[in-house]
């Protein structure tokens, strides 16, 4: 997969809930798209039918439990499909993919939040991606009180935002741990600011790379 590298170029957008993803997906749009930029706007999970129908899976109630590794390998088998069927095609045409979350998400939710080892993870990221990693990655970091405090105006609540405070207080660590961890790739943004402040940052980050 290293040779679609050379081409398109992949973002993706990472945070808790509520940080403001869907709000600053549109101003990145908006920027890239008027600098020339040939782009594709997508999700995770999602972003193909088939890919989509897991993430309604992920995100609904059942009556029986979804467990942490079953939840795992859904995301990954999403992934794979949305990979194969959208973002390679995109990046080996010189095509740009914004991904609303990607495997930072996994990282967070399922081995920050959930608490499956990280190595697993790692391993199955190997085995879906290959060498292909974001160019670029911003994280939106904010307390989880906030984020879920506007979360919570918003819509019905879904099978992750039921959960406990703790949960997101240990994706949001998960997050920076991973900002820290690979800060060529991540820029960490304080989303609690106002919105012009926060895309300010993102400009930055978008120019950097452009
Ligand atoms: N998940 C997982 O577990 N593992 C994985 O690998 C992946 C995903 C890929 C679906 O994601 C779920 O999938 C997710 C984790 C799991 N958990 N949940 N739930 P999602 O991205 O679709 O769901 P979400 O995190 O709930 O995103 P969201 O609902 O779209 O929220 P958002 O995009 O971050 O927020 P927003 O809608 O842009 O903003 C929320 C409100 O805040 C809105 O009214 C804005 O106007 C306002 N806002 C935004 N920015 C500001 C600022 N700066 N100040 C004040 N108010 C603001």
């Amino acid at each position: 997969m290293n040779d679609i590298r050379n081409t398109g170029k992949l973002i993706t957008l990472e945070g808790g809930e509520g940080v403001g993803k869907t709000t600053n997906l549109q101003y990145i749009t908006h920027v890239l798209t008027s600098r020339g930029i040939d782009l594709v706007v997508t999700r995770e999970p999602g972003g193909t039918r088939l890919a989509e129908s897991i993430r309604s899976l992920l995100l609904s109630e059942h009556d029986e439990k979804i467990s942490e590794m079953t939840e795992l390998l859904l995301i990954f088998a999403a992934r794979a499909q949305h990979l194969s069927k959208v973002i390679i095609p995109a990046l080996t045409n010189g095509k740009w993919v914004v991904s609303d979350r990607f495997t930072d998400a996994t990282y967070a939710y399922q081995g920050g939040g959930r608490g499956l080892n990280e190595q697993t993870i790692a391993q199955l990221e190997q085995i879906v991606q290959g060498d292909l990693r974001p160019d670029l990655t911003l994280v939106l970091d904010l307390a989880p009180e906030i984020g879920l405090e506007r979360a919570r105006k918003r819509a019905a609540l879904d099978r992750f935002e039921r959960e406990k405070l703790e949960f997101f207080s240990r994706v949001r660590e998960a997050y920076r741990h991973r900002a820290a961890l690979e800060p060529q790739r991540c820029v960490l943004v304080d989303a609690s600011r106002p919105l012009d402040e926060v895309q300010h940052d993102i400009l930055e980050a978008l120019e950097r790379l452009l």
